[in-house]
């Protein structure tokens, strides 16, 4: 009798097989990306009755935004999150949601997301890496401590950039670049260390930058997107039912995350404007002057790229 019951423990213990995955974000414990991966985790643990637990680590806690994709190549985490653009170096293609310009609405950056998708597969999976899911940011907007009425009005200044797609856009404006991650642009705000910067109203919410910033211009440059994605052996190793599970529960997230992200942007927009600082547009001949600079930077960008790039845009633009 003794013996069954430990048999069938045994079994009952074989079946409930766990599987505990690292994920790694660079983005705070309160930005809506990260609650959106915290709720696709219990989704999957739900969905698997257990057997895929996945911890997630906020904040660079575990590693750093930019080692985030070497750490899940080489297998030292199971999965991660990062902001796309920042691995052109390795896959020029993902940077194509970061082109000044190109993406004005929420729907465009979905045909562009359902366009890029399958080139951003096939090179994960040569890789060794699996997509899960991508969310956008909210609109790229241009947060500047002194109004600003043409691109000259950058020479000199120091641009608070993200990754190399936004070192670029400080470069052709003639700013100088200074890399803050984003949880530190309140504190290179206080420490006088950058005078503007293009980035989201949430941003800039979660920054408090209100009272160092007066102005945000919304210029809706571009939509980029943060990419959920672990490591292909780690989810090959998976049962195909926990695949199953983590697939359906990625699409979950992935159309929970869109809707979050265009609520946060209308929302975030406004608390800039109630806590006092100027939101509005740039003056035309400024615009006019940014729409320059977006077309240089998308000719530099298609050289670098290749032909890969059409299957992108010539689609994009004439379909
Ligand atoms: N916020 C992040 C990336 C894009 C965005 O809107 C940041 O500024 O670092």
């Amino acid at each position: 009798m003794k013996k069954l019951l430990l048999l069938a423990l045994a079994v009952m213990t074989s079946a409930h097989a766990q599987t505990q995955w690292n994920l790694a974000t660079g983005y705070s414990a309160d930005s809506f990306h990260t609650e959106n991966i915290v709720q696709f985790a219990r989704d999957v643990e739900r969905a698997t009755g257990g057997a895929l637990k996945i911890e997630v680590h906020p904040g660079n806690s575990l590693f750093k935004l930019a080692d985030i994709r070497q750490a899940v190549e080489t297998g030292k985490t199971q999965a991660g999150e990062t902001i796309m653009a920042s691995l052109v170096a390795e896959i020029p293609i993902a940077g194509a949601d970061s082109i000044p310009f190109v993406v004005k609405s929420y729907g465009d950056a979905r045909r562009m997301w359902n366009l890029q998708r399958p080139l951003i597969e096939r090179h994960f999976a040569q890789r060794g890496l699996y997509p899960l899911y991508a969310v956008p940011w909210p609109p790229q907007g241009l947060f500047a401590r002194r109004p600003v009425e043409s691109a000259k009005d950058f020479h000199g200044t120091r641009m608070r950039t993200y990754n190399v797609s936004t070192q670029r856009i400080a470069q052709i404006l003639g700013a100088t670049p200074v890399d803050v991650p984003t949880a530190g642009v309140n504190q290179a705000l206080a420490d006088g260390r950058i005078d503007s910067m293009i980035t989201s109203a949430v941003t800039g919410v979660e920054n408090r930058v209100w009272d160092k910033v007066a102005h945000y211009y919304t210029i809706n440059a571009w939509i980029p997107k943060n990419i959920v994605f672990a490591n292909l052996a780690a989810v090959q190793a998976l049962s195909p039912d926990t695949r199953e599970a983590l697939r359906v529960a990625a699409q979950a997230a992935e159309a929970r995350g869109w809707a979050m992200s265009e609520q946060v942007a209308d929302g975030s927009t406004r608390e800039l404007a109630s806590k006092g600082m100027n939101v509005g547009r740039v003056p035309p001949n400024f615009e006019a002057e940014l729409k320059r600079l977006g077309e240089r930077f998308s000719r530099e960008w298609v050289q670098s790229v290749g032909h890969e790039a059409n299957q992108i845009f010539v689609p994009y633009y004439f379909q």
